[in-house]
């Protein structure tokens, strides 16, 4: 069995509880650091545990703490990014469902370590039902002493808050989610600043996804040098990978860094292969943002080497620079899949979640909807194919906040890898006309 660091006790009955999680061992990281540490050694453990953002971008959570203008005179925030909508991403829903005081437990710990007084859970609002078992959890430890004036004795106050969201993807970007807490339309904002100096009323903010603030609790309980010694190079300790599509065991595995996809996908322990006996056609390894890989390309690199669940090892995918690992929404397709069918899912979806700002992400999302549903439906022109990747290039580093990208992206990787299969469907109108028509002919 592979180490737990956050899941270990989830399936403990009663967890969710103050009472039965604090039996077992709950909110030890906050006396240790209230009580024996000052807010920049706990810092300091977070830096030296390497933990990388567990949001999407993987940025080291350590130097985004160090980068927080404690110098200013307003108050500082920390804001918990639990707006959780990257398709094929519900591991945090996971974990606020399961084991909501780890969250507020996390929270108490790093708001002390940022000096804030006041911090929010953001949360997508179809997660309503885990408002109320999060509101719940934030109740008990008021009542425990662990939130509100003077926690502890130490002289350190907090109060936290849960703030839902009203169903839009873009208030997962940081700044849309900030301008959404602050009671305006999410509209992302052009970085710099980056929230560390203006966020959160324009006052320096941490803004960290739902598992980041997790890993803060086994961080401090163990310190950040032993932290790190799980895991492999600069992917240190645990992820939580949503795995979902054609396999026979989909569901939430807490995997340590550095185990091979080829182990994730075929073992029992997680995926257990490929569903039916079927072979395995693609994955999109970090949710629906990240390029989309062949069979061959997800277990190997392009030099040959076997591919690693870690932030570097599926960095190569040889089209972007940055990591495929996302936020660990983890789809695999089997060799029925159609490939143009399921870009035209996502890009239906980004066309609906696009704020509208800036041009390229608001006309190239559109554009890319119609082409490819004209493809997929039998309709499809031959300079199609080249018009998307066109478009897509258009939109790639030209908009406000990484939406357009990660509309881009997989669009242009699908090309890239399955060219054959976009020209069969313009080839071909009449086939592709039948919904099924790669379960009929691959
Ligand atoms: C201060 C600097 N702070 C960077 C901070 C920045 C942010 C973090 C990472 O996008 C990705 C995106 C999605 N001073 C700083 C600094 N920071 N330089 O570091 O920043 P960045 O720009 O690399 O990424 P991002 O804007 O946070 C997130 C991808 O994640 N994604 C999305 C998943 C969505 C979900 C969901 O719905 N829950 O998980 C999946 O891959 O495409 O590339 O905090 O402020 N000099
Ligand atoms: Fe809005 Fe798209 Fe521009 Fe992001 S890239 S700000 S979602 S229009």
């Amino acid at each position: 069995m592979g180490k737990k660091l956050l899941t270990e006790n989830i399936n403990v009955p009663g967890i969710e509880t103050f009472e039965v999680y604090r039996k077992n061992g709950g909110y030890a990281s906050v006396e240790k650091a209230l009580k024996t540490m000052t807010p920049d050694e706990v810092t300091e453990e977070v830096k030296k545990s390497g933990l990388r953002g567990r949001g999407g971008a993987g940025f080291p959570a350590g130097m985004k703490w160090s980068f927080l203008d404690r110098k200013s005179e307003k108050p500082r925030y920390l804001v918990c990014n639990a707006d959780e909508s990257e398709p094929g991403t519900f591991k945090d829903r996971y974990l606020m469902e399961k084991m909501p005081h780890l969250l507020v437990e996390g929270m108490i710990t790093g708001s002390y370590a940022l000096g804030a007084k006041t911090s929010y859970i953001y949360i997508r609002g179809e997660y309503m039902y885990i408002v109320r078992i999060l509101e719940k959890a934030i109740d008990e430890a008021y009542a425990a002493g662990f939130l509100g004036q003077n926690i502890l004795g130490t002289g350190y106050s907090l109060d936290l808050y849960v703030h839902p969201g009203a169903g839009a993807y873009i208030c997962g970007e940081e700044t849309a989610l900030l301008e959404s807490l602050e009671g305006k339309r999410g509209n992302p904002r052009l970085k710099p600043p980056f929230p560390a100096v203006a966020g959160l009323y324009a006052a320096p903010t941490v803004v960290n996804n739902v598992e980041t603030i997790a890993a803060v609790v086994p961080i401090v309980n163990l310190g950040g040098d032993e932290y790190a010694k799980t895991g492999i190079g600069k992917s240190t300790g645990t992820k939580l990978i949503s795995a979902s599509g054609h396999i026979n065991k989909p569901g939430i595995y807490e995997i340590e860094l550095g185990l091979p996809v080829e182990e994730f996908i075929y073992s029992d322990e997680y995926c257990g292969g490929i569903w039916k006996g079927r072979k395995m056609k693609a994955v999109v390894a970090g949710g629906s943002s990240v390029p989309i890989l062949p069979a061959d390309l997800i277990l190997k690199t392009a030099k040959g080497e076997q591919r690693l669940m870690t932030y570097e090892s599926l960095a190569d995918g040889g089209f972007v620079s940055g990591t495929m690992l996302g936020s660990g929404g983890f789809i695999v397709y089997d060799e029925t899949a159609c490939i143009v069918r399921n870009l035209w899912t996502f890009a239906r979806f980004y066309h609906h979640e696009s704020c509208g700002q800036c041009s390229p992400c608001r006309e190239g999302t559109g554009w890319m909807e119609k082409v490819l549903h004209r493809i997929e439906h039998g309709h499809g022109h031959s300079g199609d194919i080249d018009l998307l990747v066109d478009v897509a290039k258009k939109i790639e580093g030209n908009t406000i906040c990484p939406l357009g990208d990660a509309a881009a992206w997989p669009v242009a990787s699908a090309i890239r890898h399955f060219r054959e299969e976009f020209e069969y469907h313009v080839k071909y109108p009449e086939k592709v006309k039948n919904p099924k028509h790669f379960e009929v002919e691959p």
